[in-house]
């Protein structure tokens, strides 16, 4: 059998990263070839993604990618959710790209969450709740305060499907992607005309999506890898990260993908719709195949990340992060949590003053340094895990008893343990980088060097061996 080398661009809201993954005799090995930091920025009040910044990166990756592995296969990008770019008929940018963080949401959150008949419309429709970052505010916001793109745009592009056109030259929407925007029918594959119209958006910024594994074409846009195919992968990185799970075929495991945000949930045939998955905030995003992923967003590692870049004494490399972790373990743990659903941790000038003033308002004592807020932060990442698995059971009538997971998190073994404390269950966690392996994981099957995702599991968990984090009564 041939080794077969895939490179993945994973971009997270954070930082990004080109991997390449080698497939030989049944077994992948993953080379990071290019690794940079990201983050949004902000003018005039609102903010925006750098996105001829990202495109340099993402071509320096793969010029890095290609020089080190000559006969690279294929190249699959993914990417966080939601944000988009509104191009012409030419490719060419008519707006900027906001990112997702960006407050211009807030008045048509509060606008849909306060008509109930639409939310309920809107949910029953797409499965998806009312979040501020939807794809569908930031829309409906942008030709509400700039009606002219509706004659200047001519599609709408999410991103990975607007670096698949960079590298392909085809537009596409692809799957998994479309469905975290709330425009898509739960009920089907193609886009909720009501909910569009709902938004006043115009359908023919959209094509019907195509399934995740499909290959575009040869690289056209990048001299250096003329040749290399372009696979739609699953464009949205948690779809990729839940694909990488090696999960039990026969069910039973609940997964969490860990990084800026804790993505909690597990794969379905059906979704799961109804008042109580509304009021769970349960989103029914797709799997690349157009199955579903019943998941909810817990606010994640943001939280954390964003309240140690207030302390001088923050952890910058991987001894001083073990160091933090390890003085956050001998604390006593906390009693009483915080409520991390709180709005005021979206996109706070000051995490740490949003922790006080919830605290302060709560009348609970605040912690005294970073190990205690590192302590108090995993404590309470781990009770909103273990919230959203109670939701699950309640609303899925089904019954997890592993949860496994992997991306960031999978390190910081005091948010692994508060997890299996707060749930009750066996903790797997997975040191490995889950959005690139299921990145790679769909070129492979699109390649046709692997059957299946079933078949990629099956081979990909006898190579890994997790940490088991059993519950402890605390
Ligand atoms: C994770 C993620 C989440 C999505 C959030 C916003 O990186 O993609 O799944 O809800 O970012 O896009």
């Amino acid at each position: 059998m041939k080794t077969i080398h895939c490179a993945a661009v994973d971009l997270g809201a954070t930082s990004g990263r080109v991997i390449v993954g080698t497939w030989a005799k049944n077994k992948l090995t993953l080379t990071e070839v290019h690794r940079f930091p990201n983050q949004f920025r902000s003018i005039g009040g609102h903010d925006y993604w750098d996105l001829p910044g990202l495109w340099t990166q993402i071509s320096q990756g793969l010029r890095e990618a290609k020089r080190r592995f000559p006969s690279l296969a294929s190249v699959g990008v993914d990417t966080w959710g939601v944000d988009y770019v509104l191009v012409n008929d030419a490719g060419r940018m008519v707006f900027p790209t906001h990112a997702y963080r960006d407050a211009r949401t807030q008045p048509g959150l509060q606008r849909l969450a306060n008509t109930r008949a639409a939310l309920e419309r809107i949910y029953a429709a797409t499965g998806i709740p009312n979040v501020f970052y939807n794809s569908s505010l930031q829309l409906a916001e942008t030709v509400a305060q700039c009606p002219a793109v509706t004659d200047l745009a001519t599609r709408c592009l999410f991103l990975p499907d607007y670096f698949n056109y960079l590298l392909s030259g085809k537009m596409t929407n692809e799957i998994s992607f479309a469905s975290t925007t709330q425009l898509l029918d739960v009920h089907g594959t193609d886009w909720s005309r009501a909910t569009l119209d709902h938004f006043h958006l115009p359908a023919t910024w959209f094509t019907p999506p195509i399934l995740a594994n499909t290959v575009l074409g040869p690289v056209k846009g990048l001299r250096e890898l003329a040749g290399v195919k372009v696979v739609a992968v699953p464009g949205h990185d948690t779809a990729c990260a839940y694909d990488a799970m090696p999960a039990n075929p026969a069910g039973g495991d609940l997964y969490i993908s860990s990084g800026t945000w804790s993505l909690v949930g597990f794969e379905s045939d059906t979704p799961v719709l109804g008042a109580g998955a509304l009021a769970a905030r349960i989103s029914n995003e797709r799997i690349g195949d157009g199955r579903y992923r019943p998941l909810t967003n817990v606010i994640g590692l943001w939280l954390l990340e964003q309240t140690l870049k207030e302390f001088a004494a923050r952890p910058t490399n991987d001894r001083a992060w073990a160091k933090l972790i390890t003085a956050a373990t001998r604390l006593p743990a906390p009693k009483q949590l915080l409520d991390v659903t709180d709005p005021a941790f979206v996109n706070p000038p000051s995490m740490r003053a949003a922790i006080d003033a919830q605290l302060k308002k709560r009348k609970l004592p605040m912690p005294k340094n970073i190990a205690a807020y590192t302590r108090l932060i995993c404590a309470s990442l781990g009770q909103g895990h273990a919230d959203a698995l109670r939701a699950f059971e309640r609303l899925a009538g089904r019954q997890f008893s592993r949860i496994l997971i992997v991306g960031g998190g999978s390190k910081n073994r005091l948010l692994c343990q508060a997890t299996a404390n707060a749930s009750g269950r066996p903790v797997h966690a997975f040191t490995l980088e889950g959005t690139a392996v299921g990145n790679i994981a769909s070129q492979l099957i699109g390649l046709r060097a692997v059957r299946d995702l079933a078949t990629f599991r099956a081979l990909f968990s006898r190579q890994l061996t997790p940490v088991i984090y059993t519950p402890q009564s605390v």
